[in-house]
């Protein structure tokens, strides 16, 4: 079987509970995205905790200034993170700052968001892809509920995208595989199941059989 596209969010604030979903489905996953919930609860440690069974994604969403970025950004790659998530919004030296302490980390920069409510972002995708160009991202993160806008940003590049948006906000993660995402996110619907193992394996099997089409 191909490589899995699936990314799991754990937006646990329980760290044993988080670690347990983790080592159950580290190696039948992508990676594994951690988010605010999860680090405020503990430590930071926790990203190389779950580098250990993973790739892990950290959802930091970035947007300070180059220097508090930077500061994040080298902590999230001293820790053994993947990959990390910035915004794009604050500007190019902002973002360039992100790109240039993350090393080997890949960052990916958010140019539109999956919530009711996102248009002010979501409406600026272009500008925002402009500036995460000229920052050197590695990839982008782009809704997989909003099809018309997952489409328009995979026209506009050929880098990773890796979409949220997936079950609990409506999109399916066929649906978003067809409509140009390379990764698709996945939280609620796999951590709040009652067997995440299994959940997670459904939706693997929904993404392979829309990458056959
Ligand atoms: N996320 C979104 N939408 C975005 C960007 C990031 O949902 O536009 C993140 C959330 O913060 C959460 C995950 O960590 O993706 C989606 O979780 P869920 O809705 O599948 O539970």
């Amino acid at each position: 079987m191909s490589e899995s596209r699936l990314v799991v969010a754990l937006d646990l604030t329980d760290k044993d509970r988080a670690l347990e979903i983790a080592r159950s489905i580290g190696r039948q996953v992508f990676a594994i995205k951690i988010n605010w919930p999860l680090v405020l609860a503990g430590s930071g440690s926790i990203i190389g905790e779950i580098a250990r069974v993973s790739r892990v994604v950290c959802d930091f969403k970035i947007a300070d200034i180059p220097n508090t970025n930077s500061i994040i950004a080298k902590f999230a790659r001293d820790q053994g993170a993947w990959g990390i998530i910035s915004h794009s919004f604050t500007g190019l030296e902002s973002l360039r700052s992100v790109v240039e302490a993350s090393g080997d980390t890949k960052v990916f920069s958010v140019v539109a968001m999956s919530h009711p409510g996102s248009d002010l972002i979501n409406d600026n995708y272009r500008k925002l892809m402009d500036i995460s160009e000229r920052a050197g991202v590695y990839g982008y993160i782009a809704p997989g509920n909003k099809l018309s806008d997952l489409s328009e940003i995979r026209k506009r590049t050929k880098k990773t995208i890796m979409s949220p948006g997936i079950g609990s906000q409506g999109g399916r993660a066929s649906d978003a595989i067809k409509a140009g995402a390379d990764l698709v996110i996945v939280g609620r619907s796999i951590y709040e199941s009652a067997d995440p193992v299994t959940a997670a394996e459904a939706i693997n099997e929904e993404i392979a059989k829309a990458v056959e089409q």
